[in-house]
């Protein structure tokens, strides 16, 4: 069982409003969700590329994990978020190799998902994420 493709690229920014124009412009497409989700402190964006997805990100409180990143980093790339089939297994799987996991437990993530983060110092400095389609 291996990752099916990049689900989505998260992109931490400051002001959603200002990153939605210049995202519009850029990918040349009105991005087609917004979505808070109240657990993460976060408001989120999708615009469709391809087979695969940018996600912008805001804080929208001072303790979620966006204001945190972008304190610490500034703007930028957040997160790489990959598909799968089966979060559950694939979570087992990567636990056995060393992998590990922010949530025991995957969550309903933005976008109709389940998702699950790997932490970033597990991969290179890259925060990882998982994510499998909710019916
Ligand atoms: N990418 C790379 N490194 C990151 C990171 C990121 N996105 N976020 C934090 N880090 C690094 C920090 O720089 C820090 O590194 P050092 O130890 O070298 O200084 C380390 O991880 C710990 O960071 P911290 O600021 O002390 O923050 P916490 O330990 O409190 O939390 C993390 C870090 C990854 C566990 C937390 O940000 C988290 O749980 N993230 C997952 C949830 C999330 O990001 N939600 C928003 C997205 C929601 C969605 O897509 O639906």
């Amino acid at each position: 069982m291996n990752f099916g493709k990049i689900e989505h690229i998260g992109i931490a920014v400051k002001n959603l409003e200002e990153a939605k124009i210049r995202y519009t412009q850029l990918l040349g497409t009105e991005p087609y969700k917004q979505e808070e989700v109240a657990r993460e402190g976060v408001i989120t964006l999708f615009f469709s590329v391809g087979e695969t997805k940018i996600e912008l990100l805001a804080a929208t409180r001072e303790d979620s994990a966006i204001a945190k990143f972008i304190e610490k980093k500034g703007e930028g790339i957040h997160h790489i978020a990959y598909h799968v089939e089966d979060i559950r297994q694939m979570m087992v799987t990567l636990k056995t190799q060393g992998f590990e996991f922010i949530y025991d437990e995957p969550k309903e993530g933005a976008d109709n998902k389940w998702i699950t983060f790997i932490h970033p110092k597990c991969c290179n400095g890259v925060l990882t994420e998982l994510c499998q389609d909710r019916m």
